[in-house]
């Protein structure tokens, strides 16, 4: 039986978080592998460019995380089914990625629009939210006054029963 994959993280949601959810979701069996920090200097020379996180499939190590999770959306069908709908998918990506780093330095007020169907794209766009929302109080009751559409997506997200089920026993970190 081939070795299962492992998602390799320190101890925290950061760039990884949205590759757990996407896991998660299409219920893959998965090893989560988090780093201690006092063990970084020494697996940093292990890790592909030096970085987390990475995944260890079939044997060889891969970095960068966005194409991690490209390739994973891919492989678990959560990027669109026609080759047109994975280049909108690559697109809306890219803008949630912008939206990712804007968060992370507390700007808020870009509403996003996103497909009905449920892809990889919700997973990350409900990563931002979530970690928006766990930082800044203020943007949680922003969330349910203002942006009843982000509001909807992340209660969608939040109660597809995988999710729920990882959030439920998830380990609260600082980042
Ligand atoms: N472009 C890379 C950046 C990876 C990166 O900067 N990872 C940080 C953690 S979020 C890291 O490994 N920091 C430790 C270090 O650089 O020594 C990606 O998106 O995966």
């Amino acid at each position: 039986m081939a070795p299962k994959l492992t998602l390799v993280y320190f101890n925290l949601k950061g760039r990884a978080e949205c590759i757990r959810l996407l896991l998660h979701y299409a219920n893959v069996d998965f090893i989560d592998r988090k780093v201690e920090f006092a063990d970084w200097s020494t697996e940093k020379e292990e890790a592909p460019n030096h970085t987390l996180p990475y995944i260890d499939y079939q044997g060889k190590k891969y970095g960068e995380a966005l194409p991690i999770a490209r390739f994973l959306a891919k492989k678990y069908r959560l990027l669109g089914s026609t080759e047109l709908e994975q280049f909108e998918s690559d697109i809306l990506i890219n803008h949630v990625d912008a939206l990712r780093s804007a968060a992370m330095r507390f700007k808020t007020d870009t509403l996003l629009t996103v497909e009905q169907k449920m892809s990889f794209v919700d997973l990350l766009v409900y990563d931002v939210l979530d970690r928006l929302v766990s930082e800044d109080p203020d943007f949680a009751k922003r969330l349910e006054s203002e942006y009843p559409l982000l509001r909807g997506l992340a209660h969608t997200v939040a109660s597809a029963p995988n999710i729920r089920a990882y959030l439920d026993t998830r380990q609260d970190t600082f980042g």
